[in-house]
């Protein structure tokens, strides 16, 4: 197989009927963070345990298909020492890898952040095929604010998002491109759908000029929705409604498929949201609508593990639990008393 056939296979495959993306690429400080809340000790060994209890839930490759890992989990093993891309390969879910170095201010735009990384990714690119990953992300953000985002900001961060992807593609992996505009403030969904469509044009518009196919590519957006601090919250309805026409509006057909980020909403309205978008949108769509949560998917296992052995089954199932509620999403085929079924079961 070609390399261009091989990134079209894997790039469908990533959003194949019924499955989502795990994002399981939290960072050094991202992954601690989340820990200490819990008091889970804060080690290289507590990260792996975690990921382990993750990866080796059964059925998991049901409702999944690739996992985003992070540059320490990638190098990982279960404890009887299989590397963990060997267990999601053999599972049937591809490896993914996250290549930004994260968001640092950007000179110039007090407030905003410019996402880092682009400096050696070819050499970084190659090891990781090497590894086993055939598909990669990279993360913008874009915050919501008085005069913000500026246009230098969506410049800068569509700049980096789209030589990230061109590399990605020359080396063999399939680019997810995740602009996320983050929920904070008290921005009604109207600004924010103004926002996202001067963000997603801005990327695709960057993504054309330096080559990069759509159709070897998948878009990570975050979800048109209302500030966290607005007075007013959208119905689900309405996000629903809104997210599609911009992604309608912003994305050409031929990318294979959009994996919302969660985003910080909740595990059960981030469900219903993408659920509402594939039960009003069916058959009207040319891509795929699906999920690539973190938070979204992990949140529940998490707080049933907190890092005790005797918890791995409880957490496992937890785990499970969202991803099939997310997979029924995917299809449009989930509803709120599906919430009380699976937590019985
Ligand atoms: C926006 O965050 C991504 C999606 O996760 P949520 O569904 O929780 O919003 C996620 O992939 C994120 O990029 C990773 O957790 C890594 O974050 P850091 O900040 O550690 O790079």
């Amino acid at each position: 197989m070609s390399i261009t056939e091989e990134l079209k296979a894997t790039a469908k495959a990533m959003v194949a009927e019924g499955k989502g993306i795990l994002a399981a690429d939290e960072s050094f400080g991202t992954a601690n963070k989340r820990f200490q809340k819990l008091g889970i000790p804060q080690t290289e060994e507590m990260r792996r345990a975690y990921r382990e209890m993750l990866f080796t839930s059964t059925g998991m490759n049901k409702f999944i298909s690739g996992v985003i890992l992070f540059d320490e989990t990638i190098r990982q093993s279960t404890k009887e020492g299989v590397p963990f891309t060997k267990v999601l390969l053999k599972a049937g879910i591809i490896p993914g890898i996250k290549l930004d170095a994260g968001a640092k201010p950007l000179a110039g735009a007090p407030q905003e952040l410019i996402t880092e990384g682009l400096d050696g990714l070819r050499e970084r690119i190659a090891e990781y095929y090497n590894m086993g990953a055939r598909f990669a992300k990279w993360r913008a953000v874009i915050t919501i604010g008085e005069k913000i985002p500026s246009k230098l900001c969506l410049q800068a961060n569509a700049d980096a998002l789209a030589r990230y992807a061109a590399l990605c593609i020359e080396g063999g992996l399939v680019p997810i491109v995740e602009p996320e505009v983050l929920m904070d403030g008290n921005q009604t969904i109207a600004q924010s759908l103004e926002v996202h469509q001067e963000t997603l044009h801005t990327v695709f518009e960057r993504l054309y000029l330096y080559r990069v196919p759509f159709e070897q590519m998948i878009l990570k957006p975050s979800m048109v929705i209302s500030g966290t601090d607005c007075a007013e919250q959208a119905s689900v309805e309405d996000v629903a409604q809104l997210t599609v026409k911009c992604l309608l509006d912003c994305v050409p057909s031929s990318v294979p498929g959009c994996v919302f980020l969660s985003g910080g909403q909740s595990d059960q309205l981030a469900t219903a949201h993408l659920n509402a978008m594939n039960v009003i949108f069916k058959g009207k769509l040319p891509w795929t609508l699906s999920f690539s949560y973190g938070r979204a998917l992990q949140q529940a296992a998490m707080q049933t593990w907190l890092g005790k052995d005797a918890n791995v089954t409880a957490a496992q199932k937890a785990f499970s639990m969202r991803a099939q509620l997310n997979s029924a999403a995917a299809l449009g085929q989930y509803s709120s008393e599906m919430e009380k079924i699976a937590s019985n079961n």
